[in-house]
């Protein structure tokens, strides 16, 4: 998402970066540099005119704060503007004194209505709530079925009655007060603006519930198709916000970096992908570092937070410190990193790591032979991989479809990893592994792991960066 802006902005602004002073041509030809990259992107007109602007006056006064250079300033004011183009703070949601609060989706046909319905449906159910989705897109046969089929994934009951859009979304909210669901979200059919039937029937759609929001879901794909949409629902609905879909595909940002300052509206969430946790609330501040290449490590923790159980984590990081952890617990990790997401959607949050990297494919398969490899292992040899001979090697790699070369190189790693953290534990950061829930790791006086006789632990080994307390290593290379 966003690559080629992300990529033209790194040429322009590391020339910046390097220098010492900026003169007013250097501040010229960025601008001239930057302004190029917003259209070739599909940034709408106005907003490329007006970032420019902004950045212009901005730039010339750059040199005024001391601890920056005029360069790293530059990129900062960049950072900074594109935020404030994004939508400066990310919508708080807050929900109805008197349940449900009801959310409806509008879009063209295909923008992934249907899909987000789901997905923010269990968005919500992540957040604690209770939601019930309802099928007012009775225009397609199939419509209803495909909400249902998603809703069944993520265990959250569908409402539907065949006939009449609006008496189906009025049943919904009599269903969802009987039934004490304190979310409502209506999927509704996928309609163009220029058929006015369609365009009134949402709006009676609208006027029968009165909403607590309405959301436009719109495709980042459709480039600036996507903002005029936007303008032309917002005349008939009172949008909310927008919803934008398929960012993982080769959008170009356009329509992200458009839609607040031409609609009013933020965005509310973004979707990168098919799956339904492919979903997230959009926050305009990541997303700029992240068009930026800063990283977006604060939805990494997110998603990790998610997936990671802290206890189970505390206790495999415990195991780890130990020498314990077993090619079980190994395996049993990977499976929750790749159930953040995709991969390279994960790599390309993370800061500093190479752009050769974020670009190349990251190939899911090679989780998954790191698996079949353990996989085909007897509960024996994942304890105590040292077992493992010539022939327990040839065995194994048969089973997993892959060479002895493979799995002595997987069993290699495996061991390093673990002499690596057993000795960190020795050195006494044991403190890291800590039982309590919710405390704060303790810089260990009389850690456990700690060498016996050894006086004042130095500075160093507390430094140490080893299983995130939380469950996870994010101790990630600096910017
Ligand atoms: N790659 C990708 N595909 C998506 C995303 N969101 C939705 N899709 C896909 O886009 C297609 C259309 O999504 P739907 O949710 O059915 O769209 P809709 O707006 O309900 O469509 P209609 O009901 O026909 O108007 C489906 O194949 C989805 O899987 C996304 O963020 N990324
Ligand atoms: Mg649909």
């Amino acid at each position: 998402m966003f690559e080629s802006l992300s990529d033209r902005f790194d040429g322009i602004l590391g020339r910046l970066r390097g220098k010492g002073r900026l003169s007013e041509s250097d501040v010229a030809e960025a601008m001239r540099e930057i302004r190029l990259a917003l259209l070739e992107a599909d940034v709408h007109l106005n907003v490329v005119k007006r970032f420019v602007d902004r950045m212009q006056a901005r730039c010339l006064e750059a040199e005024v704060t001391e601890s920056l250079t005029p360069g790293q300033q530059v990129v900062k004011a960049v950072n900074e503007e594109l935020t404030v183009i994004l939508g400066g703070e990310s919508l708080q949601l807050s929900y109805a004194q008197k349940p449900p609060t009801v959310v409806l989706l509008a879009g063209l046909q295909g923008s992934g209505k249907t899909t987000s319905s789901a997905k923010l449906a269990r968005w919500f159910k992540s957040h604690g709530r209770n939601p019930l989705l309802v099928g007012a897109d009775l225009q397609r046969p199939a419509a209803v079925e495909q909400l249902q089929t998603l809703a069944g994934q993520i265990e959250v009951p569908v409402f539907s009655s065949p006939g009449d859009p609006v008496k189906t979304t009025q049943a919904g909210l009599a269903e969802a007060r009987r039934t004490g669901r304190d979310v409502l979200i209506v999927d509704t059919a996928g309609r163009l603006t220029i058929d006015r039937e369609l365009m009134d029937e949402i709006a009676a759609i609208s006027d029968a519930v009165d909403p607590n929001y309405t959301f436009l879901v719109v495709d980042a794909m459709a480039g600036q198709d996507a903002v005029n949409t936007a303008e032309a629902f917002h005349a008939t609905l009172e949008l909310d916000g927008i919803i934008l879909t398929k960012l993982d595909g080769d959008a170009r940002g356009g329509a992200a970096l458009s839609v607040k300052e031409v609609v009013g509206r933020p965005i509310a969430f973004a979707s990168t992908g098919e799956k339904l946790d492919d979903f997230d609330q959009f926050h305009p501040e990541r997303m700029a570092e992240r068009i930026l290449g800063m990283g977006d490590v604060l939805t990494l923790i997110e998603k990790a937070e998610e997936v990671f159980e802290q206890e189970e984590a505390e206790a495999a990081t415990q195991r780890l410190l130990e020498g314990t952890f077993t090619l079980d617990d190994f395996v049993d990790q990977l499976r929750k990193v790749r159930r953040m997401g995709d991969l390279s959607n994960i790599v390309s949050m993370m800061p500093g790591v190479p752009k050769e990297i974020k670009d190349s494919d990251i190939d899911e398969r090679e989780i998954g032979k790191v698996e079949a490899i353990v996989l085909s292992m007897t509960p024996e040899e994942r304890i105590s991989p040292d077992i493992i001979d010539g022939s327990r090697r040839a065995r194994i790699a048969t089973g997993s479809g892959t060479t002895p070369a493979r799995v002595s190189n997987l069993l290699k790693q495996f061991k390093e990893m673990r002499k690596m953290m057993k000795g960190m534990a020795g050195m006494g950061t044991k403190a890291t592994a800590r039982k309590g829930k919710g405390k704060k790791p303790q810089k260990s006086k009389k850690g456990p792991g700690r060498a016996r006789g050894s006086r004042v632990q130095s500075k160093e080994t507390q430094e140490i960066p080893i299983l995130d307390v939380d469950g996870l290593d994010l101790t990630l290379p600096g910017r």
